[in-house]
């Protein structure tokens, strides 16, 4: 099969999902129950990562856009005010004294203010969000190399994966189980426009969007992209964490690696 009617496939696909899916519902609510969803995921997802190898170089850049192509509004999804005591204290205060944290399997573990993230060295990008649900919007994104981070930390060797752990509880207990959470490999982790965003539009990032910190992940669809990051981690493995399927999503169901 030709590499473009692969594509043709995979776009069929998906955008039949979406549509789908922008009938049945209408936030990142839970599709994953419904048996038909699942099946179409899975085999859209299979597709995905084909067409991605056999096209694409792990460092292939995500297209990027010019300031006329802005989105007038870009859709606030999912969380968009995290409930979290911790959380609210911290935004009342401007996340003044807030902190990420890196650790896991690094040689320094780090904790940086807001204010060591900013004059660490950014990356500006003019880029695609879009959503499993089936919308897109164009937004620039300012924010540090995830790569930055990783490379002062110093990962150890067996380092795999990076994990997010995020402010928000998307789950029905509100315990630390139901946090929103999220994961990617190396290639992802060190792919140069996958930066950890503190502005949107030349604007601070507000709350809606994952105020202090958000993953920009260029290459995959909206849910990989965690808002309200609070602490990041290094593991070899992501089979032992929460659910075991790494990410919020995908343990209801959504594939792990949701390539675009
Ligand atoms: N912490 C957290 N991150 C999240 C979500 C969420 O609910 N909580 N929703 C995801 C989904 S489904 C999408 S489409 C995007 C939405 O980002 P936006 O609010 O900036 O549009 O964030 C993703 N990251
Ligand atoms: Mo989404």
């Amino acid at each position: 099969m030709s590499g473009e009617r692969r594509l043709d496939r995979r776009g069929f696909i998906t955008r039949g999902l979406a549509a789908a899916s922008t009938a049945l519902l209408g936030g990142c609510d839970d599709l994953s129950d419904q048996p038909w969803v699942r099946r179409v995921l899975d085999s859209a997802e299979t597709l995905t990562r084909v067409t991605q190898r056999a096209l694409l170089s792990p460092t292939a850049l995500a297209r990027e856009y010019s300031e006329a192509d802005i989105s007038p509004w870009f859709k606030p999804n999912g969380s968009t005010d995290p409930d979290d005591p911790d959380y609210k204290a911290h935004a009342e205060k401007g996340f003044a004294d807030w902190k990420l944290v890196v650790g896991g399997l690094v040689e320094s573990p780090l904790e940086l203010s807001l204010a060591e993230l900013r004059a660490m060295p950014s990356r500006t990008q003019i880029t695609r969000h879009d959503c499993v649900e089936g919308w897109s919007c164009i937004g620039k994104w300012k924010g540090v190399p995830l790569k930055g981070l990783l490379d002062a930390a110093r990962l150890k060797p067996d380092a795999r994966y990076i994990v997010f752990y995020c402010a928000d509880a998307l789950g029905q207990t509100g315990t630390e189980a139901d946090k929103y959470y999220e994961s990617i490999g190396l290639p992802d982790a060190f792919h140069p426009q996958t930066i950890l965003a503190y502005e949107m539009n030349d604007q601070v990032l507000p709350v809606p969007h994952g105020a202090p910190l958000r993953l920009r992940l260029e290459r995959q669809l909206g849910y990989k992209m965690a808002k309200y990051v609070m602490r990041i981690e290094a593991v070899d493995q992501i089979a032992g964490i929460r659910g075991g399927r790494g990410g919020f999503w995908e343990d209801l169901g959504y594939e792990w690696y949701a390539g675009i």
